[in-house]
C-alpha cells in the first residue's frame, strides 16, 4: 500500500553552516528554526519487493540514489533500523521552488524519511527519525517538528527537537521570491568552500554558539523586539563569511528586499530579514504587520512573488 508523507521546510533563525570533520554530517553549531505552513513537499512511498535498487524521482525527474550518497545512506540507514532488506520506490513533489535556497533538501529529507519508516512499519521515535533525516541534511532534522525546532551538537551526541516558546509569539516569515531557478552552489559545497578558505570561518564557529542561545532565550520570553536583531545578525553574520570565500548567494533583488525590510523598520514596523543558501529574503515579522511587509515587497524592484507562512506542522504521515 502506498505510503503519503507530508513535510514542510524550516527556515533557521538561528543559522547552521558548516560541519564537524568526520562523518554523519553533523553541523559544527547549534541551529533553531521555524518551521513553514503552507509550502509543502508531499512524498508517496512503495516497497519494492524483488528489487537490488531504491528509486526516487523529485518533481517527475529521477535523482540518482546510489549507495554512498546522501539519499543511499539515509535509505541504508533506514533499512538497517528495520532489519529489511527492502527497497524504495519515492515519488517526491514540492509546491514552491526546488533547490533554490527555500530549504526544500529539509521538507524532502523529512518527508522521506517519515514516509520510508512507515512503509517499513519502523518502530522510532521522532528523534530518532530526525537524525537519520539529518544524515541526508542536517536541516531537515528540524522539519521532523512542528512550530520551532533546534539541531544541537554535543561532545558525544546530537540533540534535535522542539523549542518551548512563549504564548503569544504571533511570528509569521513572509517570503520574498526572487528567482524561481534553482542555486548554481549546493549548501554542501558552499560550506566546504568557506571552511576552507574564509577568514571569517573561526569567528562564524566562535560566534554561532551564542546568537543561538539568545534567540532562545527571546522566543522563550517572547520577545520580539529582541529576536528580530538576533535573527538579522545570524544571517548576515553567516553570509559575511561566505562573501569572504566568494560563496555569494545575494543578487541584486535580495540587496533590494533587504532595502525594504530596513526602511519599514524605519517606518515602525517591526520586520527583520534573513537570508539562507539561495537568493530569496525572508522576513521575520508578526502577524497584524504582514499586510505592510508583503505590499512593500511586493513593490520592490526583482521580487517575482511572496509567500506567507505560520508556524506549522512537524514531518507526518497523511491520514
Ligand atoms: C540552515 N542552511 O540552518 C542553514 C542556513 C542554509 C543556510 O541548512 O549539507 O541543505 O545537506 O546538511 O541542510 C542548508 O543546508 O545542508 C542549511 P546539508 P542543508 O538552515
Amino acid at each position: 500500500m502506498t505510503v503519503v508523507a507530508i513535510a514542510h521546510p524550516n527556515i533557521a533563525l538561528a543559522k547552521y553552516w558548516g560541519k564537524r570533520p568526520g562523518a554523519g554530517n553533523i553541523p559544527a553549531v547549534p541551529s533553531l528554526s521555524v518551521t513553514l505552513a503552507g509550502l509543502t513537499t508531499r512524498t508517496e512511498v512503495d516497497l519494492l519487493p524483488g528489487t537490488a535498487e531504491d528509486r526516487l524521482t523529485i518533481n517527475g525527474r529521477t535523482i540518482s540514489c546510489e549507495p554512498g550518497g546522501k539519499t543511499g545512506n539515509v535509505f541504508q540507514e533506514l533499512r538497517e533500523l528495520a532489519k529489511s532488506e527492502a527497497r524504495f520506490d519515492v515519488r517526491s513533489t514540492n509546491d514552491f521552488p526546488t533547490a533554490s535556497g527555500l530549504a526544500s533538501s529539509a521538507s524532502g529529507f523529512a518527508a522521506l524519511v517519515v514516509g520510508c519508516a512507515a512503509a517499513l512499519g519502523l518502530d522510532a521515535s521522532t528523534e530518532q527519525l530526525a537524525l537519520v533525516g539529518m544524515r541526508g541534511s542536517a536541516s531537515a532534522a528540524r522539519s521532523f517538528f512542528p512550530d520551532f525546532a533546534e539541531l544541537v551538537p554535543g561532545d558525544d551526541t546530537v540533540r534535535v527537537g522542539p523549542v518551548p516558546v512563549a504564548a503569544g509569539v504571533d511570528l509569521r516569515v513572509v517570503v520574498a521570491v526572487t528567482d524561481e531557478g534553482p542555486k548554481a552552489l549546493s549548501s554542501s559545497e558552499g560550506m566546504k568552500l568557506v571552511a576552507r578558505t574564509s577568514m571569517f570561518h573561526e569567528a562564524w564557529l566562535a560566534g554561532a554558539p551564542r546568537i543561538y542561545a539568545a534567540v532562545r532565550e527571546a522566543l522563550g520570553a517572547g520577545d520580539f523586539e529582541r529576536l528580530g536583531p538576533l535573527v538579522e545578525e545570524s544571517a548576515l553574520a553567516m553570509h559575511a563569511s561566505c562573501i569572504a570565500a566568494g560563496v555569494v548567494y545575494f543578487q541584486p533583488a535580495t540587496l533590494a528586499a533587504y532595502a525594504t525590510v530596513r526602511r519599514l523598520r524605519d517606518q515602525g514596523i517591526s520586520a527583520w530579514a534573513t537570508m539562507d543558501a539561495g537568493p530569496h529574503v525572508k522576513v521575520v515579522t508578526r502577524a497584524g504587520d504582514v499586510v505592510a511587509v508583503v505590499a512593500a515587497l511586493e513593490a520592490t524592484p526583482g521580487v517575482l512573488r511572496t509567500l506567507v507562512a505560520a508556524p506549522g506542522l512537524g514531518a507526518r504521515v497523511e491520514a
